[in-house]
Protein backbone atom coordinates (compact mmCIF):
# COMPACT_ATOMS: atom_id res chain seq x y z
CA UNK A 1 0.00 0.00 0.00
CA UNK A 2 3.14 2.20 0.35
CA UNK A 3 3.84 2.82 -3.05
CA UNK A 4 -0.13 4.63 -2.87
CA UNK A 5 1.33 7.72 -0.53
CA UNK A 6 2.11 10.72 -2.95
CA UNK A 7 4.87 13.13 -2.05
CA UNK A 8 4.94 16.99 -1.94
CA UNK A 9 6.62 18.23 -4.91
CA UNK A 10 7.38 21.42 -6.37
CA UNK A 11 5.04 22.97 -9.21
CA UNK A 12 2.09 20.98 -8.92
CA UNK A 13 -1.40 22.66 -8.40
CA UNK A 14 -2.85 23.70 -4.90
CA UNK A 15 -2.85 20.68 -2.79
CA UNK A 16 -1.49 18.16 -4.92
CA UNK A 17 0.97 15.54 -4.39
CA UNK A 18 2.46 13.61 -6.90
CA UNK A 19 2.02 9.91 -7.48
CA UNK A 20 4.86 7.66 -8.96
CA UNK A 21 2.65 5.79 -11.00
CA UNK A 22 -0.63 6.40 -12.14
CA UNK A 23 -2.80 3.68 -10.00
CA UNK A 24 -6.63 2.16 -11.36
CA UNK A 25 -8.63 4.89 -9.28
CA UNK A 26 -12.63 5.22 -8.57
CA UNK A 27 -14.69 6.06 -5.75
CA UNK A 28 -15.97 2.93 -6.39
CA UNK A 29 -12.78 0.74 -6.00
CA UNK A 30 -14.78 -2.34 -4.88
CA UNK A 31 -16.27 -2.12 -9.00
CA UNK A 32 -14.82 -4.21 -11.29
CA UNK A 33 -14.27 -2.46 -14.98
CA UNK A 34 -16.85 -3.14 -16.94
CA UNK A 35 -16.86 -5.60 -19.82
CA UNK A 36 -16.63 -3.16 -23.30
CA UNK A 37 -15.43 -4.05 -26.80
CA UNK A 38 -12.15 -3.94 -28.03
CA UNK A 39 -13.36 -1.03 -30.63
CA UNK A 40 -14.43 2.30 -29.64
CA UNK A 41 -18.16 3.20 -29.99
CA UNK A 42 -19.16 7.02 -29.10
CA UNK A 43 -22.66 7.85 -29.13
CA UNK A 44 -23.79 11.52 -29.44
CA UNK A 45 -26.90 12.14 -27.95
CA UNK A 46 -28.75 15.02 -27.75
CA UNK A 47 -31.33 15.05 -24.90
CA UNK A 48 -30.87 11.29 -25.23
CA UNK A 49 -31.93 11.14 -28.88
CA UNK A 50 -29.13 9.60 -30.63
CA UNK A 51 -27.75 12.39 -32.98
CA UNK A 52 -24.69 10.35 -34.19
CA UNK A 53 -22.33 7.57 -33.91
CA UNK A 54 -18.54 7.64 -33.63
CA UNK A 55 -16.64 4.59 -34.35
CA UNK A 56 -12.55 3.58 -33.80
CA UNK A 57 -12.31 4.35 -37.71
CA UNK A 58 -13.89 7.98 -37.66
CA UNK A 59 -11.73 8.86 -34.84
CA UNK A 60 -8.77 7.84 -37.05
CA UNK A 61 -10.18 9.51 -39.94
CA UNK A 62 -9.76 12.46 -37.46
CA UNK A 63 -6.02 11.62 -36.81
CA UNK A 64 -5.27 11.13 -33.39
CA UNK A 65 -2.06 13.13 -32.14
CA UNK A 66 -0.09 12.51 -28.85
CA UNK A 67 -0.70 15.09 -26.00
CA UNK A 68 1.23 15.54 -23.20
CA UNK A 69 -0.38 16.35 -20.01
CA UNK A 70 -0.37 15.82 -16.02
CA UNK A 71 -3.54 14.07 -14.31
CA UNK A 72 -5.02 15.34 -11.02
CA UNK A 73 -7.48 13.39 -8.94
CA UNK A 74 -9.38 14.92 -6.73
CA UNK A 75 -8.15 13.10 -3.45
CA UNK A 76 -4.87 15.18 -4.24
CA UNK A 77 -3.23 12.39 -5.87
CA UNK A 78 -1.12 14.05 -9.13
CA UNK A 79 0.71 11.99 -11.93
CA UNK A 80 2.90 14.14 -14.45
CA UNK A 81 3.81 13.61 -17.87
CA UNK A 82 1.34 11.54 -19.25
CA UNK A 83 1.18 10.58 -23.15
CA UNK A 84 -2.85 10.38 -24.44
CA UNK A 85 -3.44 10.02 -28.02
CA UNK A 86 -6.65 10.84 -29.32
CA UNK A 87 -8.64 13.35 -30.95
CA UNK A 88 -9.99 16.41 -29.31
CA UNK A 89 -13.81 16.73 -28.39
CA UNK A 90 -14.33 19.40 -29.87
CA UNK A 91 -12.89 18.45 -33.35
CA UNK A 92 -15.00 15.06 -33.09
CA UNK A 93 -18.06 16.80 -32.74
CA UNK A 94 -17.14 18.97 -35.25
CA UNK A 95 -17.14 16.05 -37.38
CA UNK A 96 -20.95 15.57 -37.00
CA UNK A 97 -21.97 19.11 -37.62
CA UNK A 98 -21.88 20.36 -34.05
CA UNK A 99 -18.96 23.34 -34.10
CA UNK A 100 -21.39 25.20 -31.99
CA UNK A 101 -22.99 24.31 -28.71
CA UNK A 102 -26.51 22.13 -29.24
CA UNK A 103 -26.54 22.66 -25.57
CA UNK A 104 -24.96 24.46 -22.40
CA UNK A 105 -24.42 21.15 -20.86
CA UNK A 106 -23.34 17.50 -21.57
CA UNK A 107 -22.92 14.50 -19.67
CA UNK A 108 -20.27 12.18 -20.12
CA UNK A 109 -21.31 8.33 -19.84
CA UNK A 110 -19.64 4.93 -18.89
CA UNK A 111 -20.02 1.58 -19.43
CA UNK A 112 -19.72 1.29 -15.78
CA UNK A 113 -22.38 3.69 -15.60
CA UNK A 114 -20.20 6.44 -14.20
CA UNK A 115 -20.84 9.67 -15.64
CA UNK A 116 -19.91 13.34 -15.24
CA UNK A 117 -21.38 16.60 -16.28
CA UNK A 118 -19.36 19.10 -18.42
CA UNK A 119 -20.23 22.69 -19.61
CA UNK A 120 -19.88 23.30 -23.65
CA UNK A 121 -17.00 25.55 -22.59
CA UNK A 122 -14.69 22.92 -20.61
CA UNK A 123 -15.61 19.84 -22.65
CA UNK A 124 -14.84 21.94 -25.97
CA UNK A 125 -11.26 22.92 -24.39
CA UNK A 126 -8.32 22.53 -26.40
CA UNK A 127 -6.68 19.74 -24.36
CA UNK A 128 -9.93 17.58 -23.88
CA UNK A 129 -9.39 14.69 -25.58
CA UNK A 130 -10.91 11.10 -26.76
CA UNK A 131 -7.73 8.52 -25.66
CA UNK A 132 -7.55 5.67 -27.14
CA UNK A 133 -3.93 5.45 -25.87
CA UNK A 134 -1.65 6.11 -22.85
CA UNK A 135 2.35 6.19 -22.82
CA UNK A 136 2.28 4.97 -26.46
CA UNK A 137 0.10 1.68 -26.04
CA UNK A 138 -4.12 0.99 -26.13
CA UNK A 139 -5.76 1.68 -23.17
CA UNK A 140 -6.45 -1.24 -21.07
CA UNK A 141 -9.12 -2.20 -18.46
CA UNK A 142 -7.02 -0.20 -15.84
CA UNK A 143 -7.02 3.12 -17.24
CA UNK A 144 -10.69 3.07 -19.45
CA UNK A 145 -10.37 0.64 -22.30
CA UNK A 146 -11.26 1.59 -25.32
CA UNK A 147 -11.85 5.19 -25.18
CA UNK A 148 -11.69 7.34 -22.35
CA UNK A 149 -12.30 11.23 -22.01
CA UNK A 150 -9.31 12.82 -21.05
CA UNK A 151 -9.94 16.68 -19.44
CA UNK A 152 -6.18 17.47 -18.14
CA UNK A 153 -7.47 20.94 -16.31
CA UNK A 154 -10.43 19.55 -14.35
CA UNK A 155 -10.21 16.67 -11.41
CA UNK A 156 -10.12 13.46 -12.50
CA UNK A 157 -13.55 12.12 -12.08
CA UNK A 158 -14.41 14.36 -14.93
CA UNK A 159 -11.86 12.30 -17.52
CA UNK A 160 -14.61 9.27 -17.79
CA UNK A 161 -13.14 5.78 -18.55
CA UNK A 162 -14.59 3.24 -20.71
CA UNK A 163 -16.61 6.46 -22.41
CA UNK A 164 -19.79 5.34 -24.25
CA UNK A 165 -21.69 8.51 -25.15
CA UNK A 166 -22.05 11.80 -24.52
CA UNK A 167 -25.56 13.56 -24.31
CA UNK A 168 -26.25 17.41 -24.39
CA UNK A 169 -28.51 18.71 -22.20
CA UNK A 170 -30.27 22.31 -21.95
CA UNK A 171 -30.93 22.24 -18.30
CA UNK A 172 -28.23 21.39 -15.91
CA UNK A 173 -28.34 18.02 -15.30
CA UNK A 174 -27.96 16.77 -11.73
CA UNK A 175 -24.43 15.53 -10.90
CA UNK A 176 -22.68 13.01 -8.65
CA UNK A 177 -22.90 13.86 -5.19
CA UNK A 178 -19.34 15.37 -4.59
CA UNK A 179 -18.93 16.56 -8.24
CA UNK A 180 -18.47 20.14 -9.07
CA UNK A 181 -19.92 21.41 -12.27
CA UNK A 182 -16.30 22.93 -13.24
CA UNK A 183 -14.45 20.93 -11.28
CA UNK A 184 -11.15 23.14 -12.50
CA UNK A 185 -7.88 22.28 -11.13
CA UNK A 186 -6.07 26.04 -11.37
CA UNK A 187 -9.07 27.27 -8.39
CA UNK A 188 -9.38 24.06 -6.44
CA UNK A 189 -13.08 23.52 -7.02
CA UNK A 190 -13.07 20.25 -5.64
CA UNK A 191 -16.50 19.81 -4.05
CA UNK A 192 -19.79 21.27 -4.68
CA UNK A 193 -20.52 22.62 -1.31
CA UNK A 194 -17.22 21.89 1.10
CA UNK A 195 -14.78 24.49 0.88
CA UNK A 196 -10.81 22.58 -0.54
CA UNK A 197 -9.47 23.40 2.69
CA UNK A 198 -11.42 20.99 4.74
CA UNK A 199 -11.44 17.75 1.93
CA UNK A 200 -7.87 18.14 1.06
CA UNK A 201 -6.82 15.94 4.33
CA UNK A 202 -9.68 13.40 4.24
CA UNK A 203 -9.75 12.88 0.82
CA UNK A 204 -5.52 12.52 1.00
CA UNK A 205 -6.39 9.70 3.67
CA UNK A 206 -8.46 7.72 1.45
CA UNK A 207 -5.89 7.90 -1.08
CA UNK A 208 -3.56 4.67 -0.49
CA UNK A 209 -6.69 2.48 0.86
CA UNK A 210 -8.36 3.16 -2.72
CA UNK A 211 -5.91 2.83 -5.34
CA UNK A 212 -5.02 -0.65 -3.06
CA UNK A 213 -9.09 -1.44 -3.45
CA UNK A 214 -9.16 -0.74 -6.99
CA UNK A 215 -5.91 -2.33 -8.36
CA UNK A 216 -6.84 -5.67 -6.24
CA UNK A 217 -10.47 -5.46 -7.63
CA UNK A 218 -8.64 -5.26 -10.97
CA UNK A 219 -6.39 -8.64 -10.44
CA UNK A 220 -9.11 -10.50 -9.47
CA UNK A 221 -11.21 -9.65 -12.26
CA UNK A 222 -8.40 -10.35 -15.03
CA UNK A 223 -7.79 -14.15 -12.87
CA UNK A 224 -11.94 -14.06 -13.93
N1 LIG B 1 -15.86 4.95 -15.94
C1 LIG B 1 -15.17 5.48 -14.90
N2 LIG B 1 -14.42 6.56 -15.13
C2 LIG B 1 -13.71 7.10 -14.12
C3 LIG B 1 -13.76 6.57 -12.82
C4 LIG B 1 -14.57 5.43 -12.61
O1 LIG B 1 -14.68 4.87 -11.51
N3 LIG B 1 -15.26 4.91 -13.69
N4 LIG B 1 -13.04 7.17 -11.80
C5 LIG B 1 -12.63 8.57 -12.01
C6 LIG B 1 -11.62 9.04 -11.06
S1 LIG B 1 -12.16 9.52 -9.53
C7 LIG B 1 -10.32 9.20 -11.41
S2 LIG B 1 -9.20 9.95 -10.40
C8 LIG B 1 -9.82 8.68 -12.70
C9 LIG B 1 -8.78 7.62 -12.44
O2 LIG B 1 -8.25 7.18 -13.67
P1 LIG B 1 -7.31 5.89 -13.67
O3 LIG B 1 -8.06 4.77 -13.01
O4 LIG B 1 -6.98 5.65 -15.10
O5 LIG B 1 -6.09 6.27 -12.84
O6 LIG B 1 -10.85 8.13 -13.51
C10 LIG B 1 -12.08 8.76 -13.41
N5 LIG B 1 -12.94 8.19 -14.40
MO1 LIG C 1 -10.38 10.86 -8.67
Amino acid sequence: MMRYWPRSAAGLPPGQRLMAEMPRFSDLPHRPPPTMPVEPRLEIRNEGELIAVLSGADLQALGPREHTADFHCVTTWSVTGLVWTGVPLREALASVGMSDAPAPYLVARAGDRRKAVLTWEDATAEDVLLATHLNGTALDDRHGAPLRLVSPGQYGYKSVKHLIAVDFRAAQPPAMSKEHLRARVALEERHPRLPSSLVRLPYRLMIAPTAYVAERTLRRSRIG
